[in-house]
Formats: C-alpha cells, sequence, structure tokens
C-alpha cells in the first residue's frame, strides 16, 4: 500500500441538505486526512471541464447544471490507498445500489444527485487534484 492522495467533492445536493459536516467527519473517521478543502460555486463550464470524459453522454447536461447550482466542499484527501479506499467508503454510483454504511447509502438522493465525489484511479486522481488546487493550496508533505 501506498500514501496516496484523492480528490473528494461534496456535491450540490449534500450541501444543500446540511450533510457537509458529516461526510467530512465521516472520512475523517475512517484515516483520510484534509490537505486541501476549499467551497466554492462553480461555473457551468468549470463543471463541464471538471466531467469533459462524459461530454456527450445523456446524463451531461443535466449532470454538469447540478454541480454548478451551488456550493461544493472540494477536498485532497490523503491516507495509505486512498483512491481505492475512498472509493469503498463513498459506494456505488447509484445509492440504491450502494452497501448499508457507505456515504451514497446513508446521504445520495439519485444516481445524478448522490452526495460525492471520487477519483477512480491514479491518473484521475492527479488531474483532479490539478483541476481545483492548481497552485500551492494543498499542503506539500507528502507526494501523489
Ligand atoms: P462515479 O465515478 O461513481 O462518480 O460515476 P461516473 O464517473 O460513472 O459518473 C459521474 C457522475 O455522473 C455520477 F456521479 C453521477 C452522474 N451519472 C448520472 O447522472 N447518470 C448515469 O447514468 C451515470 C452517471
Amino acid at each position: 500500500m501506498a500514501l496516496e492522495r484523492t480528490l473528494s467533492i461534496v456535491k450540490p445536493d449534500a450541501f444543500e441538505k446540511g450533510h457537509a459536516g458529516a461526510i467530512i467527519a465521516h472520512l475523517e473517521k475512517e484515516g483520510f486526512r484534509v490537505k486541501g478543502m476549499r467551497l466554492l460555486t462553480q461555473t457551468r463550464p468549470q463543471a463541464e471541464g471538471f466531467y469533459a470524459e462524459h461530454r456527450g453522454r445523456a446524463f451531461f447536461d443535466e449532470l454538469t447544471a447540478f454541480m454548478s447550482r451551488g456550493p461544493v466542499v472540494v477536498m485532497c484527501l490523503e491516507r495509505e490507498d486512498a483512491i481505492a479506499k475512498y472509493r469503498e467508503v463513498i459506494g456505488a454510483t447509484d445509492p440504491a445500489a450502494a452497501a448499508a454504511g457507505t456515504i451514497r447509502k446513508l446521504y445520495g438522493a439519485s444516481k445524478g444527485e448522490n452526495a460525492v465525489h471520487g477519483s477512480d484511479s491514479l491518473a484521475s486522481a492527479v488531474r483532479e487534484i490539478g483541476y481545483y488546487f492548481p497552485g500551492c493550496e494543498v499542503s506539500s508533505s507528502a507526494a501523489l
């Protein structure tokens, strides 16, 4: 296992419902350390750039409208095996299919409004962390 970083987003649905604090606490209890954190409301183009790999898919417009409709909390998180472990802790994309006790099962409403985002690979984590933390906002104590 390697010390890794991953990109986490508390999506607008979870923030609107007041679940951001509970989700961050859940992640800290699972051993994730916050190395960078921003609260922002994305522009539509910013959300489209983030989800560029999904451009052309049927859900792209709905997804990017949703992700730019209100505040999100974006975090760079660190722990051993962070990328795979984070995906385990958040659960399946569709909350209805997510395992009991996972963040998406606890806080997600639907496949679209599923409370959180997480990087799905090391390459995605590098790109996604750089997308929201392009400068010196992330603590530099460990490599990806
Ligand atoms: P995930 O990696 O679990 O976030 O899922 P994907 O990368 O497959 O999808 C990115 C986001 O698109 C999901 F969080 C929700 C949205 N989505 C839909 O709204 N409908 C779909 O059929 C698939 C994904």
